[in-house]
């Protein structure tokens, strides 16, 4: 039986691909969390794990010896990493770094899938819309830069030692249970709120004329399992909708879903130094080396997350 192991896995998505691979792959699952966080997970090992302790990967990767290793963690956050740039570049450099090259020492090679983010890319050119992986990267944040790094450092490890590593450019997936830092979860949190009477009817945004590319992280994970079965090592491939939609729509998507009169009011603190007008992905090279096809709709996702927070609020 292959073993897998998700590190970073108490986030957004580590629950998703948990699910994912307990419901279709034959796959013992073995994930880390921080020492602070909190998970529960019959049937899966869990142990702590900060990716700042390269010892502490070494010993975790010779103890489990793992068949498959996603890397989801990170400082995920874009509006963060304009904060905290130093925590950004630590966690998502350094960090991914430290997972490589516990990797690399190893007497065997696991399959390493790195998750980056269609915000490498950056200040993509309107003749460059979709955007495909060779693309040249013009990130336009620190988060992206990040990524971007642990993209180039991950194909050098492929490359130079051989390394079964691949790497992903995910761009924005979204569904029940994300951190409100990031605008559906946020938005869909503000109207519940509202609706329950726990905030004046005024839903607070930011640049609402950014084009993003949303996916649905259960849509997301699957490519993920798929790329784990089919990919490439030293690839990359973008893990997207192939649709980039404006925000001011995703907000419109969630206000015309309440009966609520809303007022939209713009928060300058929500606007960032810089946001990248559009970010969509060609999404051909994942169909074509896994046959994956996107089964859930945006409409289909912000109801459920718009419900998710509905039901929260009320726990
Ligand atoms: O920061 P925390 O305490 O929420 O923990 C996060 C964890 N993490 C770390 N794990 C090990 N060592 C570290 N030094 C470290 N710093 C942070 O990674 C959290 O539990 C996890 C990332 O989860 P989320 O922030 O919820 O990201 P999400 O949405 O699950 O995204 C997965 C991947 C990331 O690489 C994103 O940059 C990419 O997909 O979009
Ligand atoms: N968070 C937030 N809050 N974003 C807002 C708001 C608001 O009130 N109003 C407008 N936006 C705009 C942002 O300026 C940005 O253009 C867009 O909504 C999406 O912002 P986020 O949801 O915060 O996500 P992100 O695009 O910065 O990053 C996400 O997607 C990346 C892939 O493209 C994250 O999931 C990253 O981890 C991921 O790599």
């Amino acid at each position: 039986m292959k073993r897998a192991l998700i590190i970073g896995a108490a986030g957004f998505v580590g629950s998703y691909l948990i699910d994912h691979i307990q419901k279709h792959c034959v796959w013992s699952i073995v994930v880390t969390k921080m020492p602070q966080e909190t998970m529960e997970c019959p049937g899966v090992d869990i142990c702590d794990l900060d990716i700042l302790a390269p010892e502490a990967i070494e010993r975790l990767l010779e103890e489990q010896r793992p068949d498959y290793i996603f890397h989801l963690a990170a400082q995920s956050s874009v509006a963060v990493s304009w904060k905290n740039p130093g925590l950004t570049v630590d966690v998502n450099v350094k960090g991914s770094l430290n997972v490589l090259d516990a990797v690399r020492k190893l007497d065997y090679k696991p399959r390493v899938l790195l998750i980056g983010s269609g915000e490498e890319y950056g200040h993509v050119r309107e003749n460059e819309v979709p955007v495909q992986e060779d693309n040249v990267l013009r990130p336009g944040n620190i988060y992206a830069a990040t990524k971007a790094c642990q993209n180039m450092i991950g194909a050098i490890y492929a490359q130079a030692y051989g390394m079964d590593v691949m790497m992903v450019r995910a761009f924005n997936h979204v569904g029940p249970n994300q951190s409100p830092i990031f605008v559906v979860a946020d938005f869909c949190k503000q109207t519940a709120e509202i609706e329950a009477g726990l905030k004046e009817p005024v839903i607070k945004v930011g640049n609402l004329s950014a084009r993003r590319d949303f996916s649905d992280v259960r849509d997301v994970v699957r490519a993920y399992v798929e790329l784990m079965e089919k990919g490439k090592a030293g690839e990359t491939y973008n893990v997207g909708s192939g649709n980039a939609v404006e925000i001011r729509k995703i907000l419109d998507m969630i206000l015309c879903r309440s009966k609520k009169e809303i007022r939209v009011e713009v928060e300058p603190s929500r606007m960032r130094p810089v946001d990248v007008p559009v970010i969509e992905a060609d999404i051909s090279k994942l169909k074509t080396c896994t046959g994956w096809e996107q089964k859930i709709t945006l409409e289909e996702t912000i109801q459920d997350t718009l419900e998710y927070w509905r039901q929260k609020l009320k726990e």
